[in-house]
């Protein structure tokens, strides 16, 4: 069960992926994110446009197998709620630190951050205000291993003023 702080947390992250905010995920929203991630530019980076868009449909399709319990197409935020696990938690992270880390090495410098941060509607500046906070040792990168205590802590922690709460940008 999530405590009322881990499920504030839970439909934050799910309003982040809820890109056209109608309130369910579908393939739309991974489809609409794509194009955003597209127009900045990033298909001429690591991932080409077609393998963005083939890595965002099978994270989409992975979701679905796992969450989508009544197989409608759509996960809801109850769906959601319900597959908030370790593995559903593990797959994101893999999945979102590989996009954000544009040129492949392995950390995650301001500048991808905010330009991933951006693709997903969030301003520039709150992006750079998370980085500083998500930024742990302050040496002006993020690891997977950083990025993974984040994951945790978001998913699964209950203290409100671990940084990891702001990986998806403020609460509110
Ligand atoms: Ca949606
Ligand atoms: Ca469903
Ligand atoms: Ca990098
Ligand atoms: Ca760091």
């Amino acid at each position: 069960m999530l405590t009322e702080f881990q499920k504030q947390k839970a439909r934050k992250s799910f309003e982040v992926h809820d890109f056209n905010g109608d309130g369910i995920l579908t393939l739309a929203d991974f489809e609409l994110i794509v194009e955003n991630l597209a127009k900045l530019g990033q298909k001429q980076r690591l991932l080409e446009y077609q393998a963005l868009k083939s890595a965002y449909t099978s994270f989409w399709l992975e979701l679905q197998a796992l969450a989508d319990i009544d197989n409608d197409g759509q996960v809801s935020l109850d769906e959601w709620y319900a597959y908030y696990d370790h593995h559903l938690v593990h797959l994101m992270m893999d999945f979102m630190f590989d996009l954000i880390d544009g040129d492949g090495d392995g950390e995650i410098t301001v500048k991808e951050y905010k330009q991933f941060a951006t693709c997903w509607n969030r301003s520039e500046t709150e992006a750079g205000e998370t980085f500083l906070k998500l930024d742990l040792n302050g040496d002006g990168c993020l690891t997977k291993l950083e990025i993974l205590q984040h994951f945790d802590d978001f998913c699964y922690g209950n203290d409100p003023e671990v940084p990891g709460n702001w990986l998806w940008g403020p609460l509110s």
